[in-house]
């Protein structure tokens, strides 16, 4: 593996700053924060950070709506906060991957003023997606297609125009077709290129073109003329051409959301994105048969193109793995997301663990959303009144959002904000209450328990850097009993088996256990259980 390909095989953290540490205690995670625990990243062995977009943004979407690229939140730091922590991260051997968002900026952002002000027909409206109306007095949308965080996806402006927005309302949507808004992003990644980012994250990188004719989503076809377009991938070869202009060259990660693994493999090519997140996994129910199986397309489907495959289980858009993985549906869609589904948290938690193991040994990279490495399950009982998330308000709650999987960590002591907030100012209350029941939950209670979520990641995180077969490379299934997956690495001794049936299961053959995530019964593998084994 060449240093410069370290992206290929490695372990990356997503960091969701606004609820990872806050270091000057106004309830909101910031720069300064993520350098304090800095040592812990190191500790937890991750080779690279990736940081939700911490940019000038009036919050409407958690920052997914930019207003300033080149320049930081406030309440997060300054440009200097970011250029110092990409060097201190790089220093412990972390390198620093930041979030793009193509798609769309926000209602706060000086070219959507420009637009506002200038006017129907101006230039300015040119950058977005402005059209009249449909109706008698232009009071229907222009098409039927919706929002993906509910309701339609255009919005009218005071005079009469309406304006496409495929998230929220403040997050209004590009015109790719534009050469200014193809140039000025191709500044914002030089800009963080030269900042010393090892890559990018794009987010929602197959939405970014739409069919210019705007036409009406067809019921019952599967066209949808706003995503997967053939024209991105010019976008994203002039991307590619940028990165690798840099030395090292810079990686492209994508956020390509698409059932269709072939039309999901043509963004992975030499001269497109380096690699893209497999959501295929993480909308996996654990199912022996379902997981194989799309372990196996995952597989079929990058090595024809030479891009590693990426495992994910969880991020901040997804319900928490160990509440997933505790009830009777564990697939990703819409309805697991309704919040008072019983869960049994034990069960899912003895999952995540075996999950963790499974995921850590696939070949490819791997990514953790903070908290996973302490087991921290959703956060079901928010109150109403301290929601931001735009999914929850403009479905009217139907939709419980996506904020219960960002409650700020729970860094030590016995009562919040837990070591989140560095002082303890009267003001040190975190954006989102954390559970008053998460002291058993901190990293400091976790550290010295040997059995902790957070010591199985450990240790596993550095197994994984140090055994050779571990990280990029090839597989093989094992035959046997179908409710365990079992396969080898690189075609050296190194197995992983992982039990999810009913009974315990013989281990495959070995000379050393090298980590399990539950305690082995009589030499056998317990049910909801993985091992890593090694046989010379
Ligand atoms: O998400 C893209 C996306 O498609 C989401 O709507 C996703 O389907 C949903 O969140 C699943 O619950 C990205 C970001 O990850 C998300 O946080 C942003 O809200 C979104 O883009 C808009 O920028």
């Amino acid at each position: 593996l060449q240093a410069h390909e370290w992206w290929r095989g490695a372990a990356i953290y997503q960091v969701y700053v606004r609820s990872f540490a806050d270091a000057d205690g106004d309830g909101v995670g910031d720069l300064a924060g993520v350098r304090s625990r800095l040592p812990y990243l190191a500790r937890l062995g991750v080779d690279a950070l990736w940081f939700n977009p911490w940019y000038a943004s009036p919050m409407a979407d958690g920052g997914y709506d930019v207003a300033d690229y080149r320049r930081i939140h406030p309440a997060f730091g300054t440009l200097a906060d970011a250029e110092q922590l990409i060097a201190d991260a790089l220093e412990l051997g972390i390198r620093t991957i930041v979030d793009i968002v193509p798609n769309h900026v926000s209602d706060q952002h000086d070219w959507f003023r420009q637009a506002l002000a200038a006017g129907p027909g101006s230039p300015e409206r040119d950058r977005f997606w402005f059209r009249e109306g449909r109706g008698t007095a232009g009071e229907l949308p222009p098409n039927n297609w919706p929002s993906q965080f509910g309701g339609s996806a255009w919005t009218r402006v005071p005079d009469g125009q309406w304006y496409l927005h495929r998230f929220a309302s403040q997050q209004p949507d590009l015109n790719w077709q534009h050469p200014e808004v193809r140039r000025e992003h191709e500044e914002v990644l030089r800009f963080w290129f030269d900042r010393g980012a090892a890559g990018v994250r794009i987010d929602s990188a197959a939405e970014v073109a739409k069919d210019p004719l705007l036409p009406d989503v067809v019921e019952g076809t599967d066209e949808r003329p706003y995503i997967d377009r053939d024209e991105i991938h010019d976008i994203y070869r002039s991307w590619r051409k940028l990165a690798d202009s840099y030395s090292p060259p810079r990686a492209l990660i994508g956020e390509v959301w698409l059932p269709d693994p072939d039309r999901f493999a043509r963004y992975l090519r030499p001269d497109e994105l380096h690699t893209a997140f497999n959501f295929g996994f993480l909308s996996c129910p654990w199912d022996a048969d379902r997981l194989r199986e799309t372990i196996t397309t995952t597989l079929t489907v990058h090595t024809p193109v030479g891009a590693p495959a990426t495992w994910v289980l969880a991020n901040h858009d997804i319900t928490r793995t160990v509440t997933r993985y505790g009830r009777a549906d564990t697939g990703f869609d819409f309805a697991t997301k309704a919040h008072g589904i019983p869960t049994d948290l034990e069960l899912g938690t003895r999952r995540a663990r075996a999950a963790a193991l499974l995921s850590l040994a696939l070949p490819g990279s791997v990514y953790l959303y903070q908290g996973e490495e302490l087991g921290l399950p959703e956060v079901e009982d928010l109150p109403a009144e301290v929601i931001e998330d735009p999914m929850y308000h403009r479905t009217a709650g139907a939709d419980p959002g996506r904020d219960g999987c960002r409650v700020p960590l729970p860094w030590s002591g016995t009562e919040p904000p837990f070591g989140f907030s560095a002082s303890a100012s009267d003001d040190a209350v975190p954006w989102l209450p954390q559970p008053r029941d998460w002291s058993h939950r901190t990293a400091e209670s976790q550290v010295n328990d040997p059995d902790s979520m957070l010591q199985l990641y450990r240790r596993a995180l550095q197994l994984r850097r140090t055994h050779p077969a571990l990280g990029d490379g090839t597989m093989g299934w094992l035959p046997g009993d179908p409710t365990v997956l079992a396969f080898t690495r690189n075609g050296s001794g190194f197995t992983c088996v992982a039990n999810l049936g009913t009974t315990p299961a013989p281990l495959p053959p070995h000379d050393e256990v090298l980590l399990t995530s539950g305690p082995l019964a009589d030499g056998q593998l317990p049910p909801e259980t993985a091992a890593w084994l090694h046989a010379s």
